[in-house]
């Protein structure tokens, strides 16, 4: 086996966080459609490679490697011409990391926890505290944002194409007010320029809020 193949569907937002990352860092990859909503995560084939069932899956030649941000920083670690989206300094990487794990833990388990109930069992009401916990989790990211271009300064990190390709697709549920969360907004903006962000995370985000338009009530 070889080349880089990627396991997903575009309207995922972890697996819009790899194709960020793959485009930043200008890789030739294919994209193999695998699609949770039809039951494509359970295959036998597919199990065998990720016993987890979750998308997205990077198989690298044979290497295989599963959760978005590990994808992302074993993309970087082993591709990139310059640590600068996953820096090598100790401090500056757990500051990366720190916001990795907060796109993982709070992020994306806020609309996980929506989405799941949704898709997979009809559940069409947002309790408050699930809203809720999407309102702490774009006011976190307010503050973490500061005077700062990215989520981690003044430099682009993965944690940035991790953490929008989330935010990006959060307003699915509970929009994102930009009187309420001016940073937040301007740094999606921001990332909105990227040259590759529409294809990458753009296009399948829209996707996302589309399909979920006028299905879900908040309570
Ligand atoms: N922390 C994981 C989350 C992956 C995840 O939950 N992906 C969803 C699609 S957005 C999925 O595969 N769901 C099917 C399942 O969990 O069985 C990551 O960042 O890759």
């Amino acid at each position: 086996m070889s080349g880089i193949v990627l396991y997903g569907l575009n309207i995922s937002p972890p697996v819009r966080a790899c194709q960020l990352t793959l485009r930043a860092l200008e890789l030739e990859y294919e994209f193999k459609e695998v699609n949770p909503l039809a039951g494509e995560h359970l295959t036998e084939e597919f199990l065998k490679k990720n016993p987890q069932h979750t998308i997205p899956l990077l198989d690298d030649g044979g290497d295989l490697v599963w959760d978005s941000h590990a994808i992302a920083c074993y993309l970087v670690d082993k591709y990139a011409q310059s640590d600068e989206l996953y820096p090598k300094d100790l401090v500056k990487r757990s500051q990366v990391n720190q916001r990795l794990y907060f796109d993982a833990s709070v992020l994306f388990m806020a609309l996980r926890n929506i989405c799941v109930p949704y898709f997979y069992n009809n559940v069409t009401e947002i309790p408050r505290e699930k809203a809720d916990n999407i309102r702490d989790g774009y006011g976190h990211l307010e503050t973490f944002l500061g005077e700062n271009p990215y989520v981690n300064g003044d430099t682009l990190t993965v944690a940035d194409f991790c953490c929008a390709a989330t935010v990006s697709t959060l307003p699915a549920f509970v929009e994102l007010d930009a009187e309420k969360y001016p940073k937040v907004t301007a740094w999606l903006k921001r990332l909105q320029e990227l040259p590759y962000y529409e294809e990458a995370n753009g296009v399948g985000a829209t996707e996302y809020v589309e399909l979920l338009k006028g299905q879900l009530t908040l309570l």
